[in-house]
């Protein structure tokens, strides 16, 4: 049984988002319990969360429970609770069927329900006011993520004295999009709450400030936009701050005798191709998954590629399964897989090793490691941590990286194969020389790349946010002056 906290302890520093660094995790035999889910984001937070005297409040993934705050790990945990009607309306409606589509430039038709927005409305208030009892006079609040976005505005209404910043993990997309939803000024309104707003690429600021001065008219000079307050201005700090991984750790994975050995019995159990090529993704229709098997059973089919000299193996971890969009996707990939294999394996080689399921962090060091070829085919993805974690598990400078000008981290990582996945033709020949590259080529490109991921890694990430989000409070009028 984990430490319990007091209900009215309050901190300095306050993470909100959807889901907790912990999810509840009750044995069969109903002992309840926690595991922790160790994402890139309490990696780069925990840090400052232990040195800050730090609360996390979020859901903690199970569907009418309610539990009390505890402790773990050095940071104290605030679980917020979610009904069934909620999770279905809140989180797999408003967040997942309407905002992750309509923000990924509609690559799959956005569902506008009013009874998911009211809903919303009522978990993001849920939030903020749990929020709000945690944190202390003047404490610092960062909510995380898109399913969020009211929060700032419902914190700064009841809290004041706080310092509020947003961090939207995903793209935002051309005002043309965004102005679709029916509620496009209450989403910017609730934004403008902090005194930061983060985003991954330039061009979603840029898209962000440009909806502001739509549909409100504020002034926005460079990063900043005024908002009117009375006879007062509020600046509000508007731009990217691209998120990164723990470049560190992966590398130190990556150096571990067991994983670099369990990379080589993967090319093994492959059946030693020449180049093993490799998808990993949540299984999601923003990430392009489609696109690359056509390349790839384009590329046997000419006969530019075959069986015995090259294999895919694409990881797609379960995701979202409870919402219809995502079911149709898992049919039609399996379906493309089974017909591919069918088409083009051998009783020895297997054409596409396809595994819908979740690996442990040194699985998929190894599966890196292993892989000639990185395919990162996003239609549409904010960042893309997959690229970075590659990049910084491949110690030994060789491996190439095929990347989609559309994910986020092609703003940074300009060595590696950029690709436009809509043109087929483009993706197979780049596919190609990935596969083809000299070995000299590959060391170049990718020692490029590992000094961007090493240089800028998830820790410099959230000190440039945090700092950012102070040094614009403290100007703050008729606030603090400290
Ligand atoms: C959102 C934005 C943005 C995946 N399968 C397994 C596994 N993963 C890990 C990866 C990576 C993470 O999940 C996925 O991160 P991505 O960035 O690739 O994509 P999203 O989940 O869509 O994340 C995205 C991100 O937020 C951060 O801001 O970059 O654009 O969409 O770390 O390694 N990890 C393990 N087993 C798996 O099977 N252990």
């Amino acid at each position: 049984q984990p430490d319990q906290t007091h209900p009215d302890d309050v901190y300095s520093m306050v993470i909100v988002s959807n889901r907790l660094p912990v999810d509840y995790d009750e044995q069969p035999d109903g002992t309840p319990g926690w595991k922790t889910s160790p994402g890139g984001l309490v990696t780069a937070l925990e840090p400052i969360m232990r040195a800050a005297d730090g609360a996390w409040v979020g859901w903690a993934g199970v569907a009418d429970r309610e539990f009390a705050p505890f402790e773990n790990d050095g940071i104290s945990i605030v679980p917020v609770p979610l009904s069934e009607d909620e999770i279905q309306e809140y989180y797999e409606g408003f967040s997942n069927d309407t905002l992750w589509p309509l923000y990924h430039d509609v690559i799959a038709p956005p569902t506008y329900h009013r009874e998911w927005w009211d809903a919303y409305v009522r978990v993001n208030r849920r939030f903020a006011e749990a929020a709000a009892r945690a944190a202390d006079e003047g404490a610092t609040v960062w909510v995380q993520d898109y399913q969020l976005q009211l929060v700032p505005k419902m914190l700064r209404e009841t809290r004041p004295d706080l310092v509020i910043g947003f961090f939207n993990h995903i793209p935002f997309p051309a005002y043309g999009i965004y102005s679709q939803l029916p509620w496009r000024r209450q989403v910017i309104e609730g934004l403008l709450g902090a005194d930061v707003i983060g985003f991954q690429r330039q061009a979603d600021a840029g898209n962000f400030q440009r909806a502001v001065r739509r549909l409100y008219g504020y002034t926005t000079r460079g990063a900043v936009v005024e908002v009117p307050e009375g006879d007062d201005v509020r600046r509000v700090i508007a731009r990217h701050f691209p998120i990164s991984i723990d470049a560190e750790g992966f590398e130190q994975l990556a150096r571990r005798p067991d994983v670099q050995a369990r990379a080589k019995e993967i090319r093994e159990g492959l059946g030693n191709p020449k180049t093993v090529m490799l998808g990993v993704d949540r299984l999601d229709y923003t990430k392009g998954i489609r696109h690359r098997l056509k390349a790839f059973g384009e590329l046997l089919r000419d006969g530019r590629l075959s069986v015995s000299d090259a294999s895919l193996v694409q990881v797609a971890s379960p995701s979202r399964e409870r919402v219809e969009t995502y079911r149709q996707l898992r049919d039609e990939i399996e379906l493309t897989v089974g017909r591919l294999n069918g088409d083009y394996s051998t009783i020895s080689h297997q054409a596409i090793a396809y595994l819908h399921h979740g690996y442990p962090r040194e699985e998929m060091a190894a599966l890196y490691l292993a892989a000639d070829v990185m395919l990162v085919t996003a239609l549409r993805d904010g960042m893309n941590l997959v690229a970075k974690e590659y990049v910084a598990s491949r110690f030994d400078e060789d491996g190439v990286l095929v990347l989609s000008e559309f994910a986020g981290a092609a703003d940074e990582l300009r060595q590696s194969v950029l690709v436009n996945p809509h043109d087929i033709e483009g993706l197979k020949d780049a596919m190609v020389a990935a596969a083809e590259m000299p070995r000299k080529e590959r060391a170049r490109r990718m020692r490029a790349l590992r000094r961007r991921v090493r240089d800028y890694d998830v820790a410099r990430w959230s000190a440039d946010f945090l700092e950012t989000l102070t040094g614009n409070a403290t100007i703050r009028p008729g606030v603090r002056d400290d």
